[in-house]
């Protein structure tokens, strides 16, 4: 079958089994055995944090950043491979243990500014202007320890000088609703777009969508892509699933919910995702049993389950479907998805 998407996954999404209850179950791999795989599964893109990209950052200087980033920059080149973004990584570092851009420390709030710059400069050298952030911190365990009011603000004014600091890069903001706050100041695709109309170049401050996300905040990911392609504002995609509310969990795309997947699919086919370059990325994680020898198989099925659904989006009887919604027989339309679904 034709199709325009192009996939992407991330080096975290190898995870090696480590859950809070117990220590890794595969051994660890080099960054190189990792871009390997991504090869050998003819996906076409990687994502970074910063911290991919340049182990350790926080203890080099800019000129080494910049020397490391050229470097890999090299590699990616000689493999063919394409650097879909590069993220921050604002909830590892002691600075970041109160937030990082509405951290109550002003220190740690300027940590995470230059750190976000450093960042930045990352993504000029492995040539993509594209700046995720997955507001880990930002957000509170105990409500009356920050001012919300001032918490937005902040957000701004960082958000702000990073827009300042490149003139190109663009931001895409992925809202989580939780975990591991209690409460995210920016849980839903809609308070993403919101915000960015508060910033100095709303037109550069976008969104990225994880279905896993908007299921834990209790949203169909569907909608929300929706939502965000009328605004011309999706500039990435991290398909996976999760199994209600529970913790973060990263399952393959469409393994909890089928149905849900091929609504997503069906929201990117409608509004053309991917036809401005636009990756189609999975973050996803293998199961804490899996082993070694089955280990790249969640984002080799997550793409195969994408592409099945592609199928199914592309043989949905859209005249069917249209003739049973104008004689508002929902019930019938439910069926037919259902079958269609099925398979005969
Ligand atoms: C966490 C996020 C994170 C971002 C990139 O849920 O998926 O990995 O995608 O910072
Ligand atoms: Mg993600």
């Amino acid at each position: 079958m034709k199709h325009h998407y192009k996939f992407c996954f991330g080096p975290w999404n190898i995870s090696e089994g480590q859950d809070p209850y117990g220590p890794t179950t595969r051994p660890a791999q080099t960054f190189d055995w990792k871009l390997a795989q991504l090869k050998k599964l003819g996906f076409d893109a990687m994502m970074f944090h910063d911290d991919d990209a340049v182990p350790d950052i926080d203890s080099k200087s800019e000129s080494q950043i910049r020397k490391e980033a050229k470097e890999l920059k090299k590699r990616l080149d000689g493999e063919g491979i394409v650097a879909e973004m590069v993220a921050p990584r604002l909830w590892f570092a002691p600075q970041t243990i109160d937030g990082a851009y509405t951290s109550n420390d002003k220190r740690h709030r300027q940590y995470a500014i230059d750190r976000s710059k450093r960042c930045i400069d990352i993504g000029k050298i492995l040539g993509t202007d594209l700046i995720v952030l997955w507001l880990a911190r930002e957000g509170t365990y105990i409500r009356e320890a920050k001012d919300g009011r001032r918490s937005v603000e902040l957000l701004v004014e960082a958000f702000d000088a990073m827009l300042a600091y490149d003139k190109k890069a663009r931001l895409s903001i992925e809202p989580k609703p939780n975990e591991p706050m209690d409460h995210a100041y920016l849980p839903t695709i809609g308070h993403a777009l919101a915000i960015a109309q508060l910033t100095r170049d709303p037109k550069r401050v976008g969104c990225l969508i994880e279905s896993a996300h908007a299921i834990l905040a209790g949203i169909d990911p569907a909608d929300e892509i929706d939502f965000a392609m009328s605004f011309g504002k999706l500039w990435s995609l991290h398909l996976n699933d999760q199994n209600g509310l529970k913790y973060d969990q990263d399952r393959p795309f469409g393994c909890t919910n089928l149905r849900s997947a091929f609504d997503q699919v069906r929201a990117l086919e409608r509004n053309g995702y991917g036809k401005n370059g636009e990756y189609v990325c999975f973050d996803v994680h293998p199961f804490r049993t899996t082993k070694v020898e089955h280990w790249m198989a969640h984002l080799d099925n997550s793409r195969r389950t994408f592409l099945r659904l592609l199928e199914k989006v592309r043989s949905y009887d859209e005249k069917q479907a249209k003739s049973l919604i104008a004689n508002r027989d929902y019930q019938a339309l439910d069926q037919m998805v259902i079958e269609h679904l099925l398979g005969k």
